[in-house]
């Protein structure tokens, strides 16, 4: 991977459910990064898809009358929809029925037979049906034998499997864990394997008999590999790693390893615990970053059909088609639960936060300035300078305050702490706001001498307003754009769509008056 190269990850999402408001969170969070990086130049590429195999989906065709592959054709086409709907710019949509992922993983599988890193055993254990996953009896036990996602009875299970030796890897994922403590965020995550950690690493099976929808064992017919393992891979066939011959997606292969594996807490031991392990049998590379976010509740409850209260698809389409994709974005990411607690989606929340930053912030000091120059200056962008000295507008020299609040922007995307980042431009526009509450240039407008001064004061005010509007860019894309276009930046390869430093804007542009979030009523749409 060279420094520029970045690779962002979402979870690929199974076929037997319909997308709803956690997929396109995490599509969402991952989605700002990437413009983010590509705004910066660097080379990233963004993979996002759908986990197709198993015997969920395997029951779920056969109960609808359909096949397996039939199934997955229409419920992935769903997904991919989605990504272009909400203007989700992820570079290529994998899909585990693709032939290049399912020869790749047979390539991958037959590597660990010849290691010795996969082999046939028998196994007995506490299995999650609906989740096909195995607990320890310890875990098992304080789940009090139920599953915590279906509330169904774990079962008892024994099975003649292939299973990877995931007991040999304890000591160098602990080492791990040691030596890079950011391997898993946030931190009280990483805190919950290391507790697994030490429960001690069993070996895990990775084929199953008890269905065929599946990529079959490369050795043995019988067997299909088990979707997990088969899910995992897709991080590297997406970017040709176990293609042979070199031919698929050569120009991806720089992209290893990922920056940013961003997963929802539920599958943060496929990813943080078993996926290295599986990498380090295959001697590759190990993912920079797992970072594992909380999950949406909606209105103070667990999501669910029943409750009435579950953010699916056309709950999603009401609060865009209302408030726009901007403020869907926003409250996402903004609100949403990339911390160690989970988020409350609640309609009147959504509300206070569209009008609280979006109308009386953003929207609010950008009519404000644009206004005030259509007004004074017949929206002929006055000159930076006053004669004097700039810094002494107001006491605030904006040069350096916007070049603070770009690294600050910039360390916090890096880190994926998108939400600072958010902030550091959010507390610009506020300054802003400040700024000209303190140095009234309404009042200066009334004085013919000071004509310099007012000038002077709007131009620090728009140029500052267009560094906070390009860092916001990445997540409000829409109306940021749209503020440009306002403030002469037309061309969307010019510079000034992208740039961060400081005098960007040049005196005499034609600058127009903008609104860009209308304000709101609450309606009973939402
Ligand atoms: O687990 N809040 O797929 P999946 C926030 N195929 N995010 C949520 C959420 C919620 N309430 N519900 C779901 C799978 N998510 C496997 C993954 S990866 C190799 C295989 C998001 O369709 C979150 O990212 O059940 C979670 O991890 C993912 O959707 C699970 O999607």
């Amino acid at each position: 991977m060279s420094n520029d190269a970045r690779y962002i990850t979402t979870p690929i999402y199974y076929v037997n459910d319909r997308p709803h408001i956690g997929h396109v969170y995490t599509t969402t969070l991952c989605d700002v990064y990437a413009r983010a990086m590509r705004m910066q130049d660097f080379d990233l590429f963004f993979l996002t898809g759908t986990d197709e195999h198993g015997v969920k989906v395997e029951q779920s065709a056969l109960a609808k009358g359909v096949t397996p592959q039939e199934l997955a054709d229409e419920n992935s086409a769903e997904f991919r929809s989605i990504m272009e709907s909400f203007h989700l710019t992820n570079d290529d949509f994998i899909r585990t029925t693709a032939p290049s992922h399912m020869s790749q993983v047979q390539h991958f599988v037959t590597k660990l037979l010849e290691s010795g890193d996969v082999y046939l055993g028998t196994f007995e254990g506490w299995y999650d049906e609906g989740q096909e996953e195995y607990h320890t009896e310890t875990n098992a036990r304080d789940l009090d034998y139920t599953s915590p996602i279906s509330g169904k009875p774990l079962v008892r299970a024994t099975e003649q499997n292939y299973y990877f030796k995931l007991s040999k890897y304890q000591t160098a994922i602990e080492a791990l864990y040691q030596s890079n403590p950011a391997f898993v965020r946030p931190e009280s995550r990483r805190n919950e394997m290391l507790g697994r950690l030490r429960e001690g690493l069993q070996d895990v099976p990775i084929s199953r008999t008890n269905f065929s929808w599946g990529i079959p064992m490369p050795n043995d017919e019988e067997h299909v590999i088990y979707v997990w393992i088969d899910a995992l891979f897709n991080y590297i066939t997406g970017l040709g790693l176990g293609d042979v011959d070199g031919e698929w997606y050569k120009e991806r292969k720089k992209y290893w390893p990922a920056t940013y594996h961003v997963v929802g807490k539920e599958i943060l031991w496929f990813h943080s615990i078993i996926w290295p392990a599986v990498l380090m049998a295959l001697d590759l590379p190990l993912p920079k970053c797992i970072y594992a976010h909380s999950f949406w509740i909606s209105e103070g409850r667990k999501m669910s059909k029943s409750l009435g209260n579950f953010i699916d698809l056309e709950k999603i389409e009401s609060y865009v088609n209302e408030y726009g994709s901007d403020a869907w974005r926003y409250y996402l990411v903004t609100q949403g639960p990339l911390g160690a607690t989970d988020a409350d989606f609640a309609a009147e929340k959504f509300h206070d936060i569209y009008n609280a930053h979006l109308v009386n912030t953003i929207g609010n000091c950008a009519s404000r300035v644009t206004a005030m120059i259509q007004k004074y200056f017949d929206g002929a962008l006055p000159s930076e300078y006053n004669g004097d000295d700039r810094y002494t507008l107001g006491g605030v020299d904006w040069p350096s305050r916007c070049a603070d609040a770009v690294e600050r922007w910039q360390h916090s995307m890096d880190a994926f702490e998108l939400d600072k980042a958010i902030h550091a431009a959010m507390d610009l526009i506020r300054d802003v706001d400040l700024f000209i509450n303190d140095t009234a240039p309404f009042k200066l407008a009334k004085d013919e001498t000071k004509q310099g001064e007012l000038g002077a004061i709007l131009y620090q005010c728009l140029e500052t307003l267009r560094i906070a509007s390009t860092m916001l860019k990445p997540l409000l894309p829409e109306k940021m754009e749209a503020f440009h276009q306002a403030i002469g930046i037309t061309n969307k390869s010019d510079a000034g769509c992208n740039t961060l430093d400081w005098g960007y804007l040049k005196s005499g542009t034609a600058i127009q008056k903008v609104a860009l979030y209308p304000r709101i009523e609450m309606s009973a749409a939402t």
